[in-house]
């Protein structure tokens, strides 16, 4: 697994992706260093995506920790992380991806696809009725970083009118921001598709639940709103959502990412016929794109430039 270098030596930690193919992926992207898949004194750089917990330590010569995925709550919840800088991943290659998956299920659930799913299904030629135009449709995003924004600008591109929240205020044209907790009762209750690409920490922790579902409206010109999420599992109370959905306070939901994945395979969202399970696909990105900009990185800290894309550890994202 390694091979002799004087440069910084690399430890790849996941307990969900393929060691293999990502080893020989680093290992062809930076020949000239060591890698490990288990912990070793030598290591300075730590790649990780569902590393085991309590791995890193003990590890004397660790610098920086990159972690694989744009979200970091794999690391931060590991209690033994040590005080180090945490990269995360930004890549164009990973945004675009997550935009086509916002833009893939917003149009789904403007243009009925449930509805018409199920008529196929049912040999029945019908349709729905007034189709209403996407300027008439509103989607609003919880979360307006790095993913967030360019789905928001995406989908005004299409022609959906588009709002967004977040933490601090932002200025987006043509897209109407919200920030605070204080504001987000107005800004859910406008909408018709609620989009959410929020990280998980504790302030974000269950808050698609029965609370947020109360400021929605309760019909449109989808009927009432639609639910997106893919930002993290732990941000949705899933008895929340089965509840809202079979109360018609939701319409229906795309879900990609879940409080326990592999979702079960017992789990009541398999068979609503207005939930649309995909798993934690959202943003499936090139690893080449993400890792050859962490080598990047590598070389540029080495030559004594700054880390960028870092976790703020007081925000938790
Ligand atoms: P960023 O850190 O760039 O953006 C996070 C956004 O959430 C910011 O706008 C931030 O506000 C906002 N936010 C955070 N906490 C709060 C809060 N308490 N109240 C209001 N707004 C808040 O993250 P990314 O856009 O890069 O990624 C978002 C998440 O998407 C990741 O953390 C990850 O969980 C998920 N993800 C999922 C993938 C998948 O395949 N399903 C793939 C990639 C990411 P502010 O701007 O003011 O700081
Ligand atoms: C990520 C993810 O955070 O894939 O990048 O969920």
């Amino acid at each position: 697994m390694s091979n002799q270098s004087s440069k910084g030596a690399i430890l790849f930690s996941s307990t969900t992706f393929t060691e293999n193919e990502w080893v020989s992926r680093i290992k062809a992207l930076a020949p000239d260093r060591e890698i490990f898949t288990e912990p070793h004194p030598s290591v300075e750089y730590a790649f990780l995506w569902k590393h085991p917990h309590g791995q890193l330590k003990d590890l004397p010569n660790l610098k920086v920790l990159f972690s694989l995925g744009a979200g970091v709550d794999h690391i931060l919840s590991d209690k033994d992380i040590p005080n180090l800088p945490i990269v995360r991943a930004i890549s164009d290659n990973l945004t675009a991806r997550m935009s086509e998956f916002v833009i893939w299920h917003v149009l789904d659930h403007h243009r009925h696809g449930a509805f018409y799913r199920q008529n196929q299904r049912d040999n029945h030629w019908k349709d729905i009725g007034y189709q209403p135009a996407a300027h008439q449709i509103k989607v609003g995003i919880l979360g307006l970083g790095e993913l967030g924004r360019d789905a928001a600008l995406k989908l005004n591109n299409i022609g959906f009118e588009v709002s967004g929240w977040s933490q601090s205020q932002k200025r987006i044209e043509h897209v109407t921001c919200y920030a605070g907790r204080e504001n987000l009762p107005s800004f859910l209750s406008e909408l018709d598709i609620v989009v959410c690409l929020l990280p998980h920490t504790p302030e974000t922790e269950n808050i698609l639940d029965k609370e947020l579902f109360s400021h929605l409206k309760t019909s449109g010109p989808l009927g009432a709103p639609y639910l997106i999420n893919a930002g993290r599992g732990a941000l949705q109370n899933e008895d929340d959502i089965v509840e809202a959905i079979n109360a018609s306070i939701l319409s229906g939901a795309s879900l990609d990412v879940f409080q326990e994945e592999p979702l079960a395979a017992d789990h009541p969202f398999w068979q609503m016929p207005n939930v649309t399970v995909t798993p934690h696909i959202a943003a499936d990105s090139d690893p080449d794109a993400l890792l050859l900009k962490i080598i990047e990185q590598i070389e540029n800290f080495e030559a004594g430039k700054e880390l960028v894309d870092l976790v703020d550890l007081k925000r938790g994202y």
